[in-house]
């Protein structure tokens, strides 16, 4: 009986003590998750970790005002531009962008119905990043079925590439190469190797 008591007590502890941990685990996540409400110089940090010093040392940096617009966090020299998020998921995913891919970007927020860069453009994302899968195909945006596939650390190049006359792949595979977006106006060239390699 004394034993069985013992082990009850033992048993509720332990739950005690997994509750507490999957609370502070919700917490975090719901911290990291939120990046618009972390400080600005917490932004211009996650922001700064999306490429190699070389780049992100004269960068600008755009951050989440208390509206939640985009807004200068701090003027750059080197016509990059970095923001600490691109999808505000739990995972970082900051990205350091040429001003082609910023105003591809910017088209792609305003779901203009294709962008407006008339030059190819260079990304990067050290952290690396998410897409929506369904099927093995990747979205432009959730659907119903469609799950958050993470990505590793990447560039990318943006001009709408095909499939088709490229040859390349249309979803990751273990090349690291592939065409994201096939077939829209907002294709881009994903490649698998990380930024912060890259001097
Ligand atoms: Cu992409």
């Amino acid at each position: 009986m004394m034993r069985s008591i013992i082990r009850m007590a033992f048993v509720v502890v332990l739950c005690l003590g997994l509750a507490t941990l999957v609370t502070a685990g919700e917490k975090q996540g719901k911290a990291a998750k939120n990046v618009p409400s972390m400080s600005q110089e917490e932004q211009i940090k996650l922001a700064l970790s999306a490429a190699s010093p070389h780049i992100v040392k004269d960068a600008a940096v755009l951050v989440f005002a208390a509206d939640g617009k985009l807004k200068e966090g701090r003027p750059g020299t080197n016509g990059f531009t970095c923001i600490p998020t691109v999808m505000n998921l739990p995972d970082p995913d900051p990205m350091c962008m040429d001003a082609a891919v910023k105003q591809w970007w910017e088209d792609l927020m305003k779901n203009a119905p294709k962008p407006s860069n008339t030059m190819p453009g260079i990304a990067y994302m050290a952290r690396g990043g998410s897409h929506w899968e369904k099927d093995g195909r990747v979205l432009m945006q959730e659907e119903s079925g469609a799950k958050i596939v993470k990505e590793p650390p990447h560039w990318m190049i943006v001009w709408p590439f095909e499939a088709k006359t490229t040859m390349l792949p249309t979803a990751p595979n273990p090349s690291g190469v592939y065409v994201m977006f096939d077939g829209t106006p907002y294709a881009h060239v994903m490649v698998y190797q990380d930024p912060r390699k890259m001097k």
